[in-house]
């Protein structure tokens, strides 16, 4: 356990190894490996924390770089110096306080605004327990709700029982795992959106089951819900259909944009099926996953950038259109995230998403009239067509993934002092300014909370930086700017992070909080004060946007550490773990141009 008290947030620290070193091979239906019960999988698989090769190599170099008494006399100058500070400090009744008195105040204040987030919550669940429970769309304005499966699916409760986990919220959490376990079915004749059912319903039950340590029932709903799931593999190249029928097992082609799967979609189901692999010991769910990556790489996008539909049947890429917003996002968020979850093992990940990165900076990467904004421009016409200025807000995972790409999670000053390239320096430096440009979409509205859409000014006679059309005007709750928010801070240790994320809040609090103690709810327009409520609350509200602000003013950086786990794109975080000796990359990149391109536009 943490000193913190985070009942449940999976001690690193700890030498006992976790579950992810068992595998199931389990005796049961399902399941076609032999033999029963849970064996050792590998006995030094995770490194502990003494054993990071970091930390060695620091106090290595040290050692080398500087004599011993030269490092005695620093530390004593320090000593000293800090306690004339504390003692002359102390004379003025500790008014101004230097060190312990500034930190500790600064620790109250952001333990307060924590606690205020989880208030938040609370009220935001609260309202959705109280008249909603058990169904799957809650709206907190008019005080209804209604399920979108027959049975409903419990995308709420499901999406959320983490972050309950995190907050140590445990009546909430009795209840709701009481009604996963005894109302939750996804023997359903229902068609789910494979992507969104994945990273929300499993990812948040493999999640459960992680924090919860290691509950079974969530592990045997995740395992059944991924078999229903596997059939939207059954294309005829792997990539998946857009939905899946959990009952009859078909997958089902986008009823829309000529039965195209959206590319984020197909490419963001990764981290969950590996990880599900990694538990039961079963390849299938691993093999099927990375099979999409190898046939989107066939494709070979140029500098990495792909066009955001993709065929199933073909596996080629449909239209032309470039974005890193909505159905592009997390393509590249997972191909770094893939790199990540198996302990920086699988090189054709990193490679593809260095080469995406390098794409976005090349190609993409724009600054506004007149103050200078970086932001991320689209090609609405394909790699070398012109430039649109408009930035979905969906777009903001992007600084905090760039620099965790740049430090591979670790702390900017530990992940300096060991190699510390130019494209490191780079990604950290586009992930600084894009953070900005997020903040400034919220900042400049007149509610303060960011709209779904912004179009950055190219014009050298404009005014304003940022502009928003009347029809993006509105707000959805959405996670992306603080998910950023907290990864820099975790990152970089830089206060203005948290700053940031506290006035957003507090815009949040102050505009989309409903009085009567329903919850929170989406808003019809930013710029309109009042503003009318988009009668909503998303899921991903509570699973996500809260879960990032409570975790960007938790003080103790190994409650869930950037280096030690990954989130998955709905905010659920697994462990990193190794793959050997049960899996390994099944592909290789080809070099070579595919020799048959027709269908790809
Ligand atoms: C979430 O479901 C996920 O974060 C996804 O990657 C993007 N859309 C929503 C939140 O905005």
């Amino acid at each position: 356990m943490s000193s913190s008290g985070q009942q449940n947030a999976p001690d690193f620290s700890s030498t006992a190894r976790s579950v992810e070193e068992y595998v199931w091979t389990a005796s049961r239906p399902g399941f076609s490996g032999t033999g029963g019960g849970r064996h050792r999988a590998n006995d030094s698989d995770l490194p502990l924390y003494k054993d990071k090769p970091l930390n060695q190599s620091f106090s290595q170099r040290n050692k080398r770089a500087r004599p011993i008494w030269i490092t005695t006399g620093i530390v004593f100058g320090v000593v000293v110096y800090m306690l004339y500070k504390i003692l002359s400090s102390s004379n003025d009744g500790g008014k101004s306080s230097w060190f312990f008195g500034n930190t500790a105040r600064r620790g109250k204040i952001w333990k307060d605004r924590q606690n205020q987030i989880k208030e938040a919550f609370l009220e935001s669940w609260n309202g959705y327990e109280k008249y909603a429970f058990g169904k799957d769309i809650y709206r907190p304005v008019a005080k209804t709700s209604r399920n979108m499966a027959p049975e409903g699916m419990g995308w709420i409760i499901v999406d959320c029982l983490d972050t309950m986990m995190i907050m140590n919220l445990e009546e909430p959490l009795q209840h709701a795992r009481e009604w996963v376990a005894n109302n939750l079915t996804y023997d359903q004749d229902y068609e789910v959106n494979t992507f969104e059912t994945t990273i929300r319903m499993l990812g948040g039950l493999l999640s459960a089951h992680y924090l919860s340590g290691y509950d079974d029932m969530y592990l045997e709903k995740a395992v059944d819900l991924a078999n229903r799931l596997l059939p939207a593999f059954d294309s005829a190249t792997g990539i998946p259909y857009a939905s899946v029928n959990l009952q009859t097992g078909k997958g089902v082609p986008s009823h829309d944009d000529g039965g195209a799967s959206s590319t984020a979609e197909a490419t963001s189901l990764q981290l969950e099926f590996k990880y599900v692999s990694k538990l039961t010991g079963e390849a299938l769910y691993w093999e099927k996953a990375e099979k999409v990556i190898e046939v989107i790489d066939s494709w070979k996008a140029a500098d990495g950038l792909a066009p955001i539909f993709i065929m199933p049947e073909t596996g080629g890429f449909s239209g032309s259109q470039i974005r890193l917003g909505s159905r592009g996002d997390s393509y590249y968020e997972y191909l770094l995230k893939q790199y990540l979850q198996t302990n920086s093992r699988e090189g054709v990940y990193r490679q593809m998403y260095d080469e995406s990165m390098a794409g976005v900076k090349k190609r993409l990467i724009q600054k506004s009239m007149p103050s200078g904004l970086t932001y991320v421009a689209e090609l609405d016409h394909g790699i070398d067509g012109a430039l649109s200025p408009k930035m979905d807000h969906l777009v903001c995972f992007l600084p905090g993934n760039l620099a965790l790409g740049s430090t591979g999670g670790y702390p900017l000053h530990i992940a300096q002092r060991t190699s510390w390239t130019i494209t490191q320096a780079s990604d950290m430096k586009l992930a600084k300014d894009l953070a900005r440009t997020c903040y400034e979409m919220y900042r400049v509205t007149k509610t303060g909370i960011a709209p779904e859409i912004v179009y950055f000014n190219t014009d050298p006679k404009g005014s304003e930086d940022i502009s928003i059309k009347w029809q993006d005007s509105h707000n959805l709750q959405r996670p992306e700017t603080v998910e950023s928010l907290f990864i820099m801070w975790r990152i970089t240790n830089d206060p203005i992070y948290r700053e940031w994320g506290w006035e957003i809040f507090e815009a949040f609090r102050k505009y989309a909080h409903l009085v009567d103690g329903t919850g929170y709810t989406c808003l019809e327009s930013v710029n309109e004060v009042p503003p009318r409520p988009r009668d909503n609350m998303e899921s991903f509200w509570m699973a996500e946007t809260l879960k990032y602000l409570y975790l960007l003013f938790e003080d103790d950086d190994s409650i869930l550490p950037l280096e030690k786990v990954v989130f998955n794109t709905e905010a659920h975080p697994m462990p990193k773990f190794n793959m050997e000796p049960l899996f390994k990359t099944g592909w290789t990149r080809s070099s070579s141009q595919p020799a048959h391109i027709t269908g790809a536009q």
